[in-house]
């Protein structure tokens, strides 16, 4: 398998012998047939899907919840269109591009999902150490999003290292803006911004070169005769993609919702960048081997929970601690 072209340290499974190394994993009773497979497929195409992920019951119970945060908004954040935050009152709730960020912070039916076993354990194998969730965005709407890979936006110390899942919270249907996306576009060669950037910082490096990077996407893609497939999930089906995949939201045609949650995870020593420009970075152990971060949130623990520990943990709704402009080159959502 031809390795890509990048200056950066791939996972395991994005190296040249990832396949090698995958069935020396299962020779050793590493991993069972069944994760061996859904490796495999990650490998060559750069994309996998978890059947049922989480029960259908579960999808409606998170989605009932999140159809609730209208009636606490001071403890979420969201999103519509550019705008930067907001707190999730009924007007912002009630726009299609609405989106909630970091819901994992505050649902545990969140956090039970993204972590649930069939992602948790793609995730572990890829990662080979803890994950840590630290971006996670709902969706109501499709987000007619231009193909892209996440590393321009999602910005982590390693660049290549980290990876998304797509949970559906509802049968998707043609015509509601499906995800889209090119196999094997994960193995493409690196598209440098300037200072050999894999992220797009706007303000530095200016729209010009964003256009020429998202068309040199679907070209190189077009060009390596890669399918573009759509994802076409029953509720609680899941979607894990790498880093580097490139995807984009199809155009919606028939108004018809396409709830989701959407995740970003990193291996536990990676930093995500907004470590270095939040004073409360941390890691919050949720689960064997599972974590989450937030940029919006301060998660250290304190009071009755620092001085008892996790299993204390008194879970109450948290407060954003962040709900400032947007910084430029993070979280960007193209239109
Ligand atoms: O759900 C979509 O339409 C796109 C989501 C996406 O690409 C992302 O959040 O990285
Ligand atoms: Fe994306």
């Amino acid at each position: 398998m031809p390795g890509k072209e990048t200056i950066f340290e791939p996972l395991w499974i994005d190296a040249p012998n990832a396949k090698a190394v995958l069935q020396d994993k299962r020779k050793a009773g590493e991993l069972s047939q069944e994760l061996h497979d859904r490796i495999a497929h990650l490998i060559e195409f750069g994309w996998v899907v978890i059947p049922n992920a989480i029960s259908a019951e579960h999808a409606d119970r998170l989605s009932r919840e999140i159809d609730e945060v209208v009636e606490h908004p001071e403890y979420f954040i969201a999103r519509r269109g550019r705008e930067a935050y907001l707190h999730p009152r009924r007007e912002v709730y009630d726009d299609p591009t609405f989106r909630l960020i970091d819901y994992h912070v505050n649902s545990k039916l969140a956090r039970e999902a993204i972590f649930t076993r069939g992602i948790a354990e793609v995730l572990h194998s890829s990662f080979e150490t803890g994950i840590n969730a630290f971006q996670c965005l709902t969706f109501h709407y499709g987000s007619q999003q231009a193909m892209h890979q996440d590393g321009s936006y999602v910005v982590v110390s390693k660049p290549l290292q980290f990876m998304a899942s797509w949970i559906a919270l509802e049968d998707v249907t043609p015509g509601s803006g499906e995800l889209a996306y090119y196999s094997g576009s994960h193995r493409l060669d690196d598209f440098l911004f300037p200072e050999n950037s894999k992220s797009w910082n706007p303000g530095r490096h200016g729209n010009e070169i964003h256009r020429e990077y998202l068309d040199s996407l679907v070209a190189r893609s077009e060009q390596a005769h890669m399918q573009r497939d759509t994802f076409l999930p029953k509720k609680g089906d899941a979607l894990i993609w790498a880093s580097d995949l490139v995807h984009g939201g199809n155009k919606i045609t028939n108004n018809r919702t396409r709830r989701s949650i959407v995740t970003h995870y990193c291996p536990e020593n990676v930093d995500p960048k907004f470590k270095t420009f939040t004073d409360y970075f941390y890691r919050e152990h949720v689960a064997e081997g599972c974590f989450i971060s937030s940029r919006h949130y301060d998660l250290r623990p304190r009071g009755l929970d620092r001085l008892l520990g996790r299993l204390a943990k008194t879970h109450r709704y948290r407060r954003p601690a962040f709900m400032g402009k947007q910084a430029p080159d993070a979280d960007r959502k193209k239109a």
